[in-house]
């Protein structure tokens, strides 16, 4: 595709009043998230150079290893979004609990809260795979002037008012919505800035790729097993390529441009399945939606999913429309 030559900042101001009660405050906002990601594009780019790889010791909430990456990142967006006091809370994968901001005066009168996962994949840093940060934006619930509560942040993902994901794959790349369909920006790194590459994405009509750890395969449950049955068969447009990263965003952003589905069921060992609602599934199935597809965990829309927690777990499948339909009518058959 031809890169355009408009940059993302100056996108982000041209576009500016498309947002409802716009004050330019979404606008900063996204821009202060073009910024951090420039910094840990940095730093990932980096990874095989310095001594900056390997655990940091420390497992977050889930019990998991923290790669010293997953920390800098989080650091960095966390940094960025409250040093430029436009957003009055924070909650991200790598933290256990969310962060209030008292912003400008300490009035607790910013409208936003961003959600994130910093460093999405970060096991596939010190193999040089592409990794993902992805974010997901609201308007705060409770009145302004007071502090952020939980509330704020256990909104359903179709109050998103935007959301996106940075790729750091061959090329680095912003992918965002603002509810005006999708569009991608992609990185110069020899100056540093952002160009539209991706105007209006657009899954394809049809998709032939699905994306699955067929590793846990005797854990699905049976509508998944029996819908990946139906990609291997021999029909029509089928056998379906697999192909899996095992990096959300890199997988999502593949499937995205050629058309496919990536599933994360639920199994017998993880029976709300790996991906969290908040960090992961919901601003991706926004960005699916805004492209023209659609996400579902087998039974309703996870967008429709109103929230518990802010670390809850669902099973996640989403991509192509006619993908996703399928799929959930092999679930709900089963
Ligand atoms: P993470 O947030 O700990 O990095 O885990 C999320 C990642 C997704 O990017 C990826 O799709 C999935 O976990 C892969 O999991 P698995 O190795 O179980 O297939
Ligand atoms: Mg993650």
């Amino acid at each position: 595709m031809a890169i355009r030559n408009q940059s993302l900042g100056e996108f982000i101001i041209e576009n500016q009043s498309e947002f409802q009660y716009s004050s330019g405050e979404l606008s900063r906002l996204i821009n202060s998230i073009r910024l951090a990601a420039k910094v840990v594009n940095h730093e990932v780019n980096k990874a095989g150079l310095v001594d900056i790889l390997g655990a940091a010791g420390d497992t977050n909430i889930q019990g998991e290893d923290q790669q010293k990456l997953d920390v800098y990142a989080n650091e960095i967006f966390i940094k960025t979004l409250t040093n430029r006091e436009i957003v009055c809370g924070i909650a991200s994968e790598e933290e256990d609990d969310f962060i209030s901001i008292k912003g400008r005066n300490e009035k607790n009168d910013n409208k936003y809260v961003v959600l994130m996962d910093p460093l999405d994949g970060s096991s596939n840093i010190d193999v040089n795979v592409s990794v993902g940060t992805i974010f997901s934006i609201y308007r705060r619930v409770t009145p302004s002037g007071t502090p952020v509560t939980i509330d704020d942040f256990l909104q359903p993902g179709n109050l998103q008012v935007a959301a996106g994901y940075i790729v750091y794959g061959t090329s680095t790349m912003i992918v965002y919505s603002t509810g005006h369909g999708v569009n991608g920006f992609t990185l110069n790194p020899a100056i540093g800035t952002y160009y539209l590459s991706h105007p209006n994405m657009k899954f394809p009509e049809k998709g032939s790729i699905y994306s699955v750890n067929e590793g846990n395969y005797v854990h699905f449950p049976l509508g998944i097993k029996n819908y990946i049955k139906y990609c291997q068969e021999e029909e029509e447009d089928r056998p379906y390529t697999s192909r899996y990263i095992g990096s959300l965003v890199s997988d999502f952003h593949r499937n995205l441009i050629k058309g496919g589905i990536y599933i994360y069921p639920n199994t017998s060992k993880d029976p709300n399945g790996k991906l969290r609602l908040l960090y992961e599934c919901n601003p991706i199935a926004y960005i699916a939606k805004q492209a023209g597809g659609r996400s579902s965990n087998g039974f309703i829309n996870i967008l429709d999913i109103k929230p518990t927690e802010l670390h809850q777990r669902v099973p996640f499948i989403c991509g192509n429309k006619s993908m996703v339909d399928k799929a959930e009518e092999f679930m709900q058959n089963a």
